[in-house]
């Protein structure tokens, strides 16, 4: 239920972003990258930042490369989360981990690599446009240690979880990705109703992708994990309370809130 046309421009703009570069980069960088990148990802992420601009009335091609920057950014955590040094998983999107094919330094190297192609995108396009000026340094925040990164901290850090320490894990690791995509559109346009409902779609929508990616992941028995700390039956009702939160914040919008409305109802239904 993704609409094609978005997802195809997404996916030129990303894969122009990567091939200009091919005869710049060490060929077997360049490999480690591309297969990351073009391994089948949703693109759930910048296709939001795309419902999001819409939302706000803004031209889509202007956010482009934030969106951009922000599927980079996405994948190198994933090739880092990964890593025998993190998660330890030999497999990503139903294929070899990165690691697995090209060895833990170039898959290292692949996700600095396309993290620094991230900002190089980024300042490029504030260079050319100030008015992206603050919502790139927003999406730099939430990539960093105040939100995903900071979020992968608190998992290295305890032991033990309790409903409160898991959710601020899950705000961060995966709902901070999910904040900039919708709320950077939100920076730049100048309806502030919007931006507020903006707030609390992001926040609800990124915690509930994370619990039902738990659910999805119910036999892999995750120990840091929402479904684990608190149960099956508590993660269902909290996926359904924000559900319920996000169809209250934004139906007062009418039909330019349905495509986000439907996409959340999407990805809570997702099979994987
Ligand atoms: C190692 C810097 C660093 C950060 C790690 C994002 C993250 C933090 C770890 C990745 C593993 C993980 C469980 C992330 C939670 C977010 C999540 C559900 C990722 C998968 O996102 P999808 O489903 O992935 O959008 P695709 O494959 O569609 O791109």
């Amino acid at each position: 239920m993704m609409n094609k046309e978005y997802l195809d421009e997404i996916d030129l703009a990303i894969r122009s972003a990567l091939e200009t570069k091919k005869p710049l980069y060490t060929p077997k960088l360049y490999k480690a990258m591309e297969y990351s990148l073009f391994s089948s990802g949703k693109r759930v992420r910048p296709y939001l930042m795309y419902l999001s601009a819409d939302f706000m009335k803004l031209d889509k091609a202007t956010i482009l490369p934030l969106a951009i920057a922000l599927e980079l950014i996405h994948n190198y955590s994933l090739i880092h989360d990964d890593l025998p040094c993190m998660d330890n998983d030999d497999f990503r999107r139903g294929k070899p981990s990165c690691h697995k094919v090209f060895g833990e330094a170039m898959a290292l190297l692949a996700g600095d690599a396309l993290l620094n192609l991230a900002y190089e995108t980024l300042v490029n396009a504030v260079a050319e446009n100030g008015e992206l000026a603050q919502a790139a340094a927003y999406l730099a925040k939430c990539a960093g240690a105040e939100g995903m990164i900071g979020g992968q901290a608190i998992e290295f850090s305890f032991e033990e979880f309790d409903e409160t320490t898991i959710t601020e894990l899950y705000m961060k690791k995966t709902g901070a990705l999910i904040c900039a995509a919708v709320i950077s559109p939100g920076l730049m346009g100048c309806d502030k109703e919007k931006f507020h409902a903006l707030g609390t779609y992001a926040t609800a929508v990124g915690l509930s992708f994370q619990l039902c990616d738990d659910l999805l992941d119910e036999e892999k028995n995750e120990e840091k994990s929402y479904l684990n700390v608190m149960g099956k039956e508590n993660t269902v009702a909290m996926v359904n309370r924000l559900t319920a939160l996000v169809e209250k914040t934004m139906s007062k919008f009418g039909k330019d809130a349905a495509p986000l409305i439907q996409f959340s109802e999407f990805l809570v239904h997702r099979k994987k």
